[in-house]
């Protein structure tokens, strides 16, 4: 396959700094050669443009927290996923997880003209599901996804023209903090998620085959994978951990059997903050993630 990694060196959307340096964490961690060593081709496009905080004179808006440079980098970087033939699997690297506003609309936009039908696989310990009156911060990192399905400020919700993501082509997975009003939104749009209680009582095997045949109708897939989805043991590197995550195996396994239903088309890695972790051990950990998505086996 060829892959395309693209940087988004983003920490606007973060209520603390550090995850601008995610792209660099992953490359030090040697992504590409990982990738491939599994015999795929890999490109790597650089970082999108991203405003430094200290050089944006209005930080917050409508109360969210720096929205002009965090839409002008999510335009950005839709149209350079969305430039891509539609033969490359798009590698995204935040950035916290507002980035993947727009590398999700780049996603759709790839798969028709105006937006084609994606699925969403959202890999997190929170469903980011707040709007811009349900978050508890104003950081809007907690408020991708009901950005992507329209809902929230008009300067977020435009950037696919007039895609937007159909609840029902959503999945979580992972869940384990979820803020009071967000919560009401979330049932509101009947968006799918799985708790931790639920990986616990199923099991990902039994969650991925519900997933897959919830998504059975979508022309894409995209996998966003916010490293603190993983245990906090996994991933130390992360801003907001929560405790009780995803172990490493379960992680691996997911991936693993995304990795074989050979129907992801593209995924972010995003939330990795090498300020908070030790020794680079949440970036290894993540591109061992995507490994797996993109075809490691143990035998
Ligand atoms: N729910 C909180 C908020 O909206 C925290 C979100 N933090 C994340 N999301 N890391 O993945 O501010
Ligand atoms: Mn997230
Ligand atoms: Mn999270
Ligand atoms: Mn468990």
């Amino acid at each position: 396959m060829n892959v395309a990694l693209l940087g988004i060196p983003m920490d606007l959307g973060a209520g603390r700094r550090g995850v601008d340096m995610g792209p660099s964490a992953l490359r030090n961690a040697h992504l590409a050669r990982a990738l491939r060593a599994l015999g795929h081709t890999v490109t790597d496009l650089g970082d999108v443009g991203v405003a430094l905080p200290e050089s944006v004179d209005k930080l917050t808006e409508g109360g969210l927290v720096f929205l002009t440079p965090i839409q002008e980098a999510c335009r950005a970087a839709a149209e350079r996923v969305a430039a891509l033939a539609p033969d490359v699997f798009p590698l995204t690297m935040g950035g916290d997880h507002s980035v993947s506003m727009g590398t999700v609309t780049g996603n759709a936009l790839r798969l028709a003209p105006g937006g084609g039908r994606l699925g969403l696989i959202w890999v997190d310990a929170h469903t980011d599901y707040n709007t811009p009156d349900s978050s508890p911060s104003g950081n809007i990192h907690g408020m991708p996804v009901a950005h992507l399905t329209g809902r929230g400020d008009t300067r977020l919700t435009g950037l696919g023209g007039g895609w937007h993501m159909r609840p029902e082509d959503i999945v979580m997975i992972g869940i384990r903090s979820v803020d009071t009003h967000e919560r009401e939104l979330l049932r509101e749009a009947g968006i799918k998620a799985y708790t931790m209680k639920d990986v616990d009582q199923l099991g990902i095997t039994r969650i991925h085959e519900e997933t897959l045949e919830r998504l059975s109708g979508v022309q894409g897939l995209h996998v966003s994978f916010d490293a603190d989805a993983l245990d906090p043991a996994v991933c130390p590197g992360v801003g907001t951990p929560v405790p009780g995550g995803l172990t490493y195996r379960e992680g691996h396994l997911l991936m693993e059997l995304l990795s074989e239903s050979g129907r992801v088309t593209s995924m972010d890695i995003v939330e990795v903050n090498p300020i908070l972790d030790t020794h680079n051990q949440t970036a290894e950990a993540m591109v061992g993630m995507a490994a797996s998505l993109l075809g490691q086996r143990i035998l």
